[in-house]
């Protein structure tokens, strides 16, 4: 065989490897800390150890240099109907002064609780209750613990499947809530006296601060259509359950992005500039690019799909997203977090929506020009194909 139809041969095998790198089945994430059970949480402790919170078990494990011990860290008493147990947990942001992990968890009543568990030479010590009486039932317990640049301890709630909670700010349900990190009412919470920072929540599983702007974002799960992406402002009304996805009103804030039908999205990660998180009905990683102010997406892509649904995304300590499923732990590769998105994004994409008072400006009209400063789209595997087939006839022709 001549040698230029050897040389254009292979550039069309590497061509067509290039291109199914494109597609997400062979998107190859790395498994860590391989035997957690419904890992449905992880947190990391300064020294680089890594908590993984187990939902079934109650158990908090400990991975260090990506092996999971044996024994538990600590194990807390759950009770695991439906949606509840060991929800969520979080590292107090002054770990080395202060080094307790912060847990969410559904105590036999059934009724949700946060508790915080000392460090002690490597154990967990006995479980203190900082936060009690957030009403629980089999669907909607919500879960989420995050410490915010304020170094206060923002939990997401559920309703606990009454809907009417989520609208009074005497009950801790349906709300995110604001609370020091000993249990206390901030002074300065929007509502005196009530730990509630925001209300109108159906279930909230994701939750995350934006570093630098210390901006929160938080995602929700709507009922049969309209999940939910939310920038969250202290004070303000989400809608649920008198309003799904978009109200339109400048007394409830209205959602950067809604989904329908349901895409049930779970935990919020920034992690190297950009905004991630997972869902549980797809199993879906998906990226939201926000505005410089924050109030809108400017640009949303799926990125791989997992065959499981996604529980946590977090941005690692290593400088690796990580994402977990009822059974692993992964890290993602950052090829696969640059990628303009893939095929599989079909079954629900997001509508932007525009927003009452808290969000001027007109969202991005549905199927308009990308933003400008994204990456152009690398040549697909087509033109590839197409350039080596003209160079194979223009060899042939000169034999
Ligand atoms: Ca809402």
């Amino acid at each position: 065989m001549p040698t230029v139809l050897k040389v254009l041969l292979l550039l069309l095998l590497v061509a067509l490897v290039a291109g199914a790198r494109g597609q997400g089945e062979a998107v190859q994430l790395e498994r860590v800390a391989e035997g957690a059970s419904f890992p449905v949480d992880l947190a990391w402790a300064p020294d680089g150890r890594m908590f993984v919170a187990e939902r079934f078990t109650g158990k908090i494990r400990l991975a260090e240099y990506g092996i999971l011990a044996l024994e538990p860290w600590a194990r807390l008493d759950v009770v695991t109907q439906g949606e509840q147990g060991l929800l969520g947990i979080a590292v107090d942001p002054d770990w080395n002064q202060s080094p307790y992990l912060y847990a969410y968890i559904t105590a036999p009543g059934p009724v949700n609780r946060v508790v915080r568990i000392r460090d002690g030479g490597g154990r967990g010590e006995t479980p203190e209750v900082i936060f009690k009486n957030i009403p629980a039932s089999t669907i909607h317990n919500g879960g989420i613990l995050a410490f915010g640049p304020d170094g206060k301890l923002y939990i997401t709630t559920g309703d606990a499947n009454q809907p009417a909670l989520a609208q009074d700010v005497k009950s801790a349900a349906g709300k995110v809530l604001r609370i020091e990190k000993t249990g206390a009412i901030p002074r300065d919470n929007p509502w005196p006296g009530s730990p509630a920072y925001t209300r109108g929540h159906r279930n909230v599983f994701g939750l995350a601060f934006q570093p630098g702007s210390g901006r929160a974002y938080i995602t929700e799960n709507g009922p049969s259509r309209d999940d939910e992406f939310n920038h969250l402002l202290p004070g303000l009304n989400y809608g649920w359950p008198d309003y799904l996805g978009r109200a339109g009103r400048s007394d409830v804030a209205d959602p950067l992005l809604t989904w329908t039908p349901n895409i049930a999205p779970t935990q919020v990660a920034f992690h190297n500039g950009s905004l991630y998180f997972g869902d549980w009905n797809q199993g879906d990683l998906h990226r939201a690019t926000l505005s410089a102010g924050g109030t809108r997406v400017e640009d949303h892509v799926t990125l791989l799909r997992m065959e499981q649904g996604i529980l946590d995304v977090a941005s690692g300590p290593d400088g690796w997203l990580y994402l977990t499923t009822p059974s692993g732990i992964y890290r993602v590769p950052d090829w696969a977090l640059q990628r303009r998105g893939y095929a599989g994004d079909t079954r629900a994409t997001p509508t932007p929506t525009p927003a009452g008072l808290e969000y001027p400006g007109p969202p991005p009209a549905p199927g308009a020009p990308r933003p400008t400063g994204a990456s152009p789209r690398s040549p697909g595997p087509e033109a590839w194909l197409a350039v080596a087939a003209l160079l194979a006839a223009v060899a042939l022709r000169r034999k």
